[in-house]
């Protein structure tokens, strides 16, 4: 992207990219400047201190961070920036993204993580957008629009299930 990214999506592995394609898809849907990245607490922790201390002075305005397991990642980057983060946590092989929830979920007071649901990077990609959307009144009406559309889908289910 040519624009100065609006949003961030990290991740701690290539492996969280299928799980977290749902935010950069939202991004794109909305025409959101965004910028995709790997970045590890435990495997690149001194590049995650760098991306995090300094997001905010490149114009980015919100960050969306998924990990799986111990996922750090959301937590640290939100320590470091005092830009909104959201976390998703990734679904993981052996307890299936439970760990990643608590991880990512159970924040101490003073350094919030907007954490949504285990793989709904979906979500977190909304919820980036509203909060642009918040002052941005073109962007505002995209998001209502956006909601119409999706109750229409489940008028039209609706309506099959009559026929
Ligand atoms: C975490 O460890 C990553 O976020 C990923 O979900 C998990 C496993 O990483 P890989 O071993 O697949 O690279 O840091």
């Amino acid at each position: 992207m040519s624009e100065t990214p609006l949003v961030a999506i990290v991740m701690g592995s290539d492996s969280d990219l299928p799980t977290m394609q749902g935010a950069i898809a939202l991004c794109e849907r909305f025409g959101i400047p965004h910028e995709v990245a790997i970045l590890s607490a435990h495997r690149t922790p001194l590049a995650m201190v760098e991306f995090a201390q300094n997001a905010h002075q490149r114009g980015l305005k919100v960050i969306i961070a998924g990990a799986g397991g111990a996922a750090h990642l959301p937590g640290m980057i939100a320590s470091l920036t005092p830009l909104p983060v959201i976390g998703v946590p990734v679904p993981s092989r052996h307890l299936q993204g439970l760990d990643s929830l608590y991880s990512i979920v159970q924040m101490p007071a003073g350094i919030p993580v907007a954490t949504v649901a285990i793989g709904n990077a979906q979500n977190a990609g909304l919820l980036a957008v509203q909060l642009l959307a918040s002052h941005n009144p073109e962007l505002l009406e995209q998001v209502i629009a956006y909601r119409q559309e999706l109750a229409a889908t489940v008028t039209a289910k609706n309506q099959k299930l009559q026929t």
